[in-house]
């Protein structure tokens, strides 16, 4: 058994060290280095489509995140399963996330802190957490622990998911009309959906005119998830208070992005969940091990869905 890293652009070196130590002895190439291509598992974020498809001996793909969209973009992957990492402390990580991004917007620090830079000694009227409903899209493994932690915190949440969830404390919802019941009445919405052509552009103005006026967005799924220009629209007009963003379909976003220097937007470079590499490299190599002794694979996705 061999395996490689596979990025287009490098940058799996920091998984080298935990590979090894997890899997003692067994060969670890980084594509596009001699024999990279003869591997038969593929450890991958985002390879260059093809590459794949011409690795004869493989038999695994496995993503090093959370997320495989970048995986199935690929017209040419080969039928081959296709894991995922799931990891409790990624979720609690973006459960930080999304409860501060819920309480910037809740408690005004995005009207604070622009007041502070010019000196401005004024208060707003506070609303509690239980007057702030937060609509969750998509309850998997990542939503479900987010919509949980802000039930837990004491704010009115609701979830929307493809097929339908029973959370306690949550009101879930699925389908069109489940969306805009979700959306109501939110005041924050947070995107935790995984990107696939159902929810490729799904934060649209469609989307946006579903919400009370001076909703703020909390977008931690996939940049390619939201319509740019209709959020800019919504927030220029005064319908949407802002935005708290984390991922962009180009990254590292562009020092040139005018969304940098947007009122009422926020950029965090991609790191509102980081998984640590001793984890990555644990589930990895389990599910080397599986592989090789003929058992069940763990976090496999299903292509046909898409996630
Ligand atoms: P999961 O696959 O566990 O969950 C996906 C959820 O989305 C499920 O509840 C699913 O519904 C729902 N869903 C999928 N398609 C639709 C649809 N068409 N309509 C309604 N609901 C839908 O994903 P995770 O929770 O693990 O991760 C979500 C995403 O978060 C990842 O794909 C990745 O893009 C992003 N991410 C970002 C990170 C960051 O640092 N910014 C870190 C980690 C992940 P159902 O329950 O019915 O299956
Ligand atoms: C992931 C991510 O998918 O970090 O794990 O975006």
């Amino acid at each position: 058994m061999r395996l490689a890293l596979i990025n287009r652009d490098g940058g799996l070196d920091f998984l080298e060290e935990r590979l090894r130590e997890a899997l003692p002895g067994i060969p670890l190439l980084t594509w596009p280095e001699d024999g990279a291509m003869d591997a038969e598992v593929a450890i991958c974020w985002d390879p260059l489509p093809g590459t794949l498809r011409d690795m004869r001996n493989l038999r695994l793909i496995h993503s090093i995140g959370a997320g495989v969209d970048k995986l199935l973009a690929d017209p040419t992957l080969p039928d081959l399963p296709v894991c995922r990492i799931r990891d409790h402390d990624l979720a609690r990580a973006m459960g930080e996330y999304c409860l501060w991004a819920t309480i910037w917007f809740q408690r005004q620090f995005d009207r604070i802190v622009l007041n502070a830079r010019s000196k401005i000694w004024e208060r707003f009227v506070q609303r509690p957490a239980a007057e702030t409903p937060v609509c969750v899209l998509g309850l998997g493994a990542i939503g479900r622990h987010v919509a949980e932690q802000l039930r837990d915190a004491g704010y009115p949440v609701h979830g929307w998911s493809r097929t339908a969830r029973d959370i306690p404390g949550i009101t879930c919802h699925t389908g069109q009309d489940g969306m805009h019941a979700a959306l109501a009445d939110a005041l924050v919405v947070i995107c935790l959906l995984p990107l696939t052509p159902e929810t490729h552009g799904i934060l649209n103005s469609r989307l946006f005119a579903q919400l009370p006026e001076g909703a703020g967005l909390v977008l931690c799924s996939r940049g390619e998830h939201l319509a740019r220009d209709d959020l800019l629209e919504a927030i220029r007009s005064g319908h949407m208070r802002g935005a708290v963003l984390d991922v962009f379909d180009r990254e590292p976003l562009s020092t040139e992005d005018p969304l940098w220097e947007e009122p009422g937007v926020l950029i965090t470079p991609h790191m509102s969940a980081l998984t640590k590499p001793r984890r990555i490299a644990e589930q990895i190599a389990d599910n080397v091990r599986r592989l090789r002794e003929g058992r069940q694979l763990c976090n496999l996705i299903d292509r046909s869905r898409g996630y």
